[in-house]
């Protein structure tokens, strides 16, 4: 691989000696704590936060009648986890405070030290929490506080709190980015016409969502032979051609060799080439870099590649209102001989964009994945 460039529930606090060394979720928490859960999940979802790569989560402090006297939520890598905000407002008042965090409070140093350890030396009683860590390195705070003593109570509000972050809750239950497959095809199912032209395919405003969607994932990857045959650059532009300031990781999959002037090889963004054809190796290598989300923009063998490594677990597909009766099908071989082996979908959505239909899928038997389809609007555009 080679890289180019309530406080009734509080009641429940004083036995949690007997409780001590082990978190529970029995449903104790009171609605006052509830309510609180509700405002931490509001709070992290503050608009216009970064957190990528880490979660956004939201903190809140209780004292023992139930108001609140802290409150924070994750801003950013560069910043300080909500339980720390939360603490620094409530200063020494987090003594006897019951902390409602909407995710399992760290218990590693990376970045930052861990929370857990901080909330036991602020002298939190009680804390409560949504969703349990699925980070392995930072998992591990709640059976740390209540090896501390402190009551704690997961499981409140737990996909409220998961929904907030469910790409990133994806790729670190599986150790690996979610892939979201992009195709346009025609209604019978091409992607270019037997000439190999393809560019309008599907429609300007569905070339316009693209490049939103490109907008919001961490890579996109396209195979060698997209490279060759189309040359696109890849990026992300507004409406008036600029390129926005965060643009995606370009990652082009594939043994074969890459023209210099290949325009995914230009300055415009970063971009990974990696000289395989194990798509499982790519996908690592990416989760290293911290791609939690790859779309994959590739033609009909990387696409193939994806399906028959069963690495695809969505598909956002636009499918334009033309017949081409030949020309390259979406998706190359299978291993697929008879019906019963076809490689089977749930669809979750389906609309029009701009004449097309666009269908948002997951791969069959995978759970719901809670994702919006419709990506934030911004102002760009312009499809590659
Ligand atoms: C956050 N913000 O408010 C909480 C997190 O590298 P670090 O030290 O920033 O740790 C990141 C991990 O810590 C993250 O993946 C998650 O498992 C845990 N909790 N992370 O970024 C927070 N509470
Ligand atoms: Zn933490």
């Amino acid at each position: 691989m080679v890289e180019e460039t309530d406080v009734a529930g509080r009641a429940s606090s004083a036995g949690r000696a007997s409780s001590a060394g082990r978190a529970s979720s029995t449903g104790r928490a009171s609605s006052t704590e509830h309510e609180a859960m509700a405002r931490a999940v509001s709070l992290a979802r503050t608009p216009d936060v970064r957190t990528h790569p880490n979660p956004q989560v939201g903190a809140v402090l209780l004292d023992a009648t139930g108001a609140e006297i802290g409150s924070g939520f994750h801003r950013g890598v560069d910043h300080s986890h909500a339980e720390i905000e939360a603490l620094a407002q409530a200063g020494h008042l987090a003594r006897g405070a019951t902390a409602v965090v909407t995710l399992e409070p760290c218990n590693h140093t990376g970045r930052t030290g861990p929370c857990s350890e901080a909330l036991i030396n602020a002298g939190v009683v009680r804390a409560v929490y949504g969703q349990p860590d699925p980070n392995p390195l930072a998992r591990g705070g709640a059976d740390a506080l209540a090896a501390a003593g402190i009551d704690v109570e997961g499981g409140v509000l737990a996909e409220e709190a998961r929904s907030l972050n469910p790409v990133w809750s994806f790729a670190m239950e599986r150790q690996r980015p979610l892939v979201t497959w992009k195709f346009a095809a025609t209604l019978d199912g091409r992607v270019a016409a037997a000439d190999k032209t393809s560019r309008w395919i599907s429609s300007a405003e569905s070339r316009a969502e693209v490049h939103r969607i490109r907008a919001e994932v961490d890579a996109v990857v396209i195979g060698t032979g997209t490279v060759l045959a189309d040359d696109p650059h890849l990026t992300v532009r507004d409406e008036r051609g600029v390129l926005l300031s965060r643009q995606p990781l370009r990652v082009v999959v594939g043994e074969r060799r890459l023209p210099t002037a290949a325009r995914v090889l230009d300055s415009a963004a970063p971009t990974l080439v990696a000289e395989t054809r194990d798509v499982s190796v790519v996908l690592d290598t990416l989760f290293a870099r911290d791609v939690h989300h790859v779309l994959l923009e590739g033609g009909p063998t990387l696409a193939a590649a994806f399906l028959r490594a069963d690495l695809t677990d969505r598909v956002i597909g636009y499918v334009g209102p033309r017949l081409l009766g030949s020309g390259p099908a979406l998706v190359g071989a299978l291993d697929v001989d008879t019906i019963s082996d076809a490689v089977e979908l749930t669809i979750d959505d389906v609309c029009l964009v701009g004449g097309d239909i666009r269908w948002t899928a997951r791969l069959h038997g995978s759970a719901p994945l809670f994702i919006n389809p419709d990506p934030a609007t911004t102002d760009t555009e312009r499809a590659d």
